[in-house]
């Protein structure tokens, strides 16, 4: 299956996974209260660290143009699909050079140019929003297609069930990306919902459903490959189930497996699937990626990194006259 990738696409999916495994450690890092230098980013935060080959294998292959709508768990598609880390980063500090002018936090992400739509963080919303992005792209003639990446919680939400009845009824181009993370929080899956595959529930719409291994970048791109074009061509929708492991705790940057929702044997076995290390593996085996060059790729991203904390540190706050204004613009 990787062979379908030349050894320079292969680097550029390391590259974003591994950029987006840093930016989030750093994040982890920074954000406990328990520093005197920290207590500066005051939102909540949910990382992806572990959940990184879905967004980045989904969305290298779409278009700038294509859209993307975001649950609470945002950095790691906003930052696969372009999203400014400087704008992300200021955001998370309450700042007013965030990409909602630091009014929104790290739950609302979202870059116009890079195609991010929202992130939303009421559990389901943002399906009908990027349904309603593929209604206009329709409308407009557009091939663009839109994408929402969830949580297995938000396939029991109402509005999932009615987003995909509309979205097989008009053959809208767009993608429900289940990023399956076997958890709500502290509840299982299999303690929510019956015990039938999650991507069955396409069956009901009449809409074609894939799922795979959401640890696998290069298996995730070509199945989201075959989904785009099927909705760029006037195919229609698409449900695609990935199954992944958030490593961290739900909300926040601490290992929580002591309190006991969960193992530590669980935890180690999908530890062991990391897809940052399974891609480094690959490439360091069968084409010669070399320690040297990863030390390079992280020296940039790295520098990347704490050049979007100082500009976050360095910036203003907003204006106190107009914090609590309800619509920034
Ligand atoms: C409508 C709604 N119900 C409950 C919550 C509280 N809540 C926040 S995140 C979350 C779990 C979501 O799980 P999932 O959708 O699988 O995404 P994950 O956090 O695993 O990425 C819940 C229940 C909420 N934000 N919105």
């Amino acid at each position: 299956m990787h062979a379908t990738f030349p050894a320079s696409e292969l680097k550029a999916m390391f590259q974003s996974m591994l950029r987006i495994r840093l930016i989030e450690e750093a994040i982890a890092d920074k954000y406990p209260a328990d520093k005197p230098e920290n207590q500066k980013m005051r939102c909540p935060v949910h990382l992806s660290i572990g959940q990184e080959a879905v967004p980045v294998g989904i969305c290298e292959e779409l278009r700038n143009d294509d859209q993307i709508g975001l649950t609470h768990r945002c950095h790691a598609p906003y930052l696969a699909k372009g999203g400014d880390l400087r704008a992300m980063i200021a955001e998370m500090y309450g700042k007013e050079t965030g990409c909602c002018g630091g009014r929104g936090g790290s739950m609302h992400l979202y870059d116009d140019a890079a195609g991010v739509l929202t992130s939303l963080p009421i559990v389901g919303s943002v399906i009908p929003i990027a349904v309603g992005a593929a209604l206009a792209m329709q409308q407009v003639g557009s091939d663009a297609v839109s994408v929402s990446f969830f949580g297995d919680a938000a396939s029991e939400e109402g509005v999932f069930h009615e987003s995909m009845n509309f979205a097989a009824l008009k053959k809208l181009p767009t993608i429900f990306a289940i990023e399956n993370n076997h958890y709500s929080v502290y509840t299982s899956l299999s303690d929510r919902q019956p015990d039938r595959p999650l991507e069955k529930m396409a069956e009901a719409y009449g809409m074609p459903a894939f799922h795979g291994d959401g640890n696998d970048v290069a298996g995730v791109r070509i199945a989201a490959r075959e989904a785009i074009e099927r909705a760029r061509t006037g195919g229609g929708p698409t449900l695609m189930v990935f199954d992944t492991y958030r490593w961290r705790e739900h909300c926040g940057p601490n290992y929580d497996n002591h309190i006991g929702y969960r193992s530590e044997g669980e935890f180690q076995h999908w530890k062991e699937k990391c897809p940052v290390e399974t891609m480094r593996r690959l490439l360091k085996q069968e084409h010669g990626f070399g320690d040297d060059d990863e030390a390079v790729m992280v020296t940039v991203i790295n520098s990347e990194i704490e050049d979007a904390f100082v500009y976050a540190e360095n910036s203003p706050l907003p204006d106190a006259e107009t914090a609590g204004d309800l619509v920034y613009a």
